[in-house]
């Protein structure tokens, strides 16, 4: 599907100007100051990074190329008309930065199908592993096992012009994004079905093929499928996964090396284990009040107790978000519609008024309202889809969307490799105050 590629280059080329013409005619000018505080905090709001395919904001949620979730879901090609957007859709318009056509919806489906052959290595990289292993060890591990594939380090060393690293990257991106569901599926079907594994079917789309090669072919699994991978694909260039991914590519490294290093990054309680820190979470509070109905003040002493024991509560709070995650909202939304009566359902619904005014009083959290994960797994789990270990793959296959079509604007901008500067406690002590002692 070259006339997509061509699409990008044309409107993301006139960017590198643009990126040229700031990085040399207004280098001096001082966009902000940074506290103590921030680099103690995780340096939260220094603006450092470029990212064009979506914005965060605090009061609002998250912009894709400024449309909201609501918006993506009225306007983003969809297979049905009652259903759930495409992801390629997004993709598009995170790369190329305008809502698609039906027809380049449709083309990149079937651009993923006709890339979407995994190596037999990957695989044995994967068999390799024991069972145990966690699915994110096992889906990291493949992608980089895929690095073999990347055309863009084979140009790389074959000493092509830098103006020319996008084009491979492309190539590279597109390549992963379509193995990615094959990949994933096949982590599933060996840890829970016994290496039952499942053929893809090129005429699906990449979600639905993805709930079909996992043994979910239902409309209604395909549909939720959908709408998980739109809501978790991006979510501005400084969370951990994107900020990762970014990172070891800036060292122009391959693609599949900065998202198998941002899958890692995925893979943490704070950012997306805590889909399935949640549900385990839930039973976790079920089986000890021995009631698979907790009642809101069964489930207020809980939250209590789990703060007492110094532990977070999953699922909420966010480090620039400070009010109800969009997309926690968006699954609220579409469970309100589909789901009569589940009783994980109504746990995660009963949270979502009990948890926020306990975490509130508390004092030191700045967000005590739900993020995306405090949602998905119910949703999942309602719909069959019930090995909750597996949770973080399936964000971590949505999440390589954004941040895998960030890594290719990196290079056509051709930005450098990242390097901030760090120093030892005592400069910021000295810089503080310029007490003395210390450690
Ligand atoms: N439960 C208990 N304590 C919490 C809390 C929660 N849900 N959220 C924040 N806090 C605590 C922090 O641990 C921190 O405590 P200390 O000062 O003792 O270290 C304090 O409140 C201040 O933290 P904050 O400024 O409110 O939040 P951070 O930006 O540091 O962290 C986190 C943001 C999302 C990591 C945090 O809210 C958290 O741990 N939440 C629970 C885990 C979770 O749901 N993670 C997923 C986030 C969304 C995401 O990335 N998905 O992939």
């Amino acid at each position: 599907m070259e006339y997509i590629k061509n699409r990008f280059y044309e409107k993301a080329s006139k960017c590198i100007g643009e990126y040229q013409k700031l990085k040399t005619e207004h280098a001096d000018k001082v966009i902000a100051n940074v506290t103590i505080g921030q680099v103690m905090t995780g340096m939260k709001g220094v603006p450092s990074l470029i990212t064009d395919t979506s914005k965060l904001d605090a009061n609002t949620g998250i912009t894709f190329r400024g449309y909201s979730i609501p918006e993506l879901r009225e306007k983003l090609p969809r297979l049905d008309p009652a259903g759930e957007p495409l992801p390629e859709g997004l993709y598009y318009l995170m790369l190329v930065g305008e809502i698609p056509e039906q027809e380049d919806v449709f083309n990149i489906s079937k651009d993923w199908s006709t890339r979407s052959h995994v190596p037999q290595h990957v695989f044995d990289v994967i068999d390799a592993m024991p069972k145990s292993a966690r699915p994110m060890t096992q889906f990291s591990a493949a992608i980089v096992a895929m690095a073999t594939e990347s055309v863009f380090q084979k140009a790389y060393r074959s000493g092509v012009n830098k103006k020319y690293y996008w084009d491979f990257m492309y190539d590279d991106v597109m390549n992963l994004i379509a193995r990615l569901p094959r990949i994933a599926a096949y982590i599933y079907r060996r840890n829970y079905f016994k290496d039952k594994h499942i053929e893809p079917d090129p005429r699906l789309d990449w979600a639905g093929n993805l709930a079909h090669m996992m043994g979910h072919d239902s409309d209604e699994v395909k549909r939720l499928m959908r709408l998980y991978m739109v809501i978790h694909a991006d979510h501005e260039g400084g969370n951990v996964s994107a900020h990762t991914t970014h990172l070891v590519g800036s060292a122009l490294s391959n693609p599949y090396y900065a998202l198998g290093a941002g899958m890692l990054g995925l893979a943490g309680p704070l950012h997306g284990y805590a889909n399935q820190d949640v549900i385990n979470w839930i039973f976790e509070l079920m089986n000890e009040i021995g009631s698979d109905e907790p009642t809101k003040e069964q489930l207020a002493d809980y939250v209590q107790k789990t703060l007492e024991a110094g532990r977070v509560v999953p699922g909420y709070g966010h480090a620039v978000l400070r009010v109800t995650d969009p997309r926690f909202t968006a699954q609220k939304e579409f469970a309100d519609k589909y789901i009569t009566h589940d009783k994980l359902i109504n746990t995660v619904n009963n949270l979502y008024e009990v948890v926020p005014p306990i975490l509130g009083s508390v004092g030191k959290i700045s967000n005590p309202w739900p993020n995306v994960d405090a949602y998905s797994g119910a949703l999942l789990y309602h719909y069959g889809i019930k090995e909750y270990s597996f949770y973080t793959v399936l964000f971590g296959v949505s999440r390589a969307l954004g941040v895998l079509a960030s890594l290719v604007m990196d290079r056509l901008y051709g930005l450098p490799i990242e390097r901030p500067s760090s120093y030892p406690l005592k400069w910021y002590r000295d810089k503080a105050s310029g007490e003395e002692g210390g450690c």
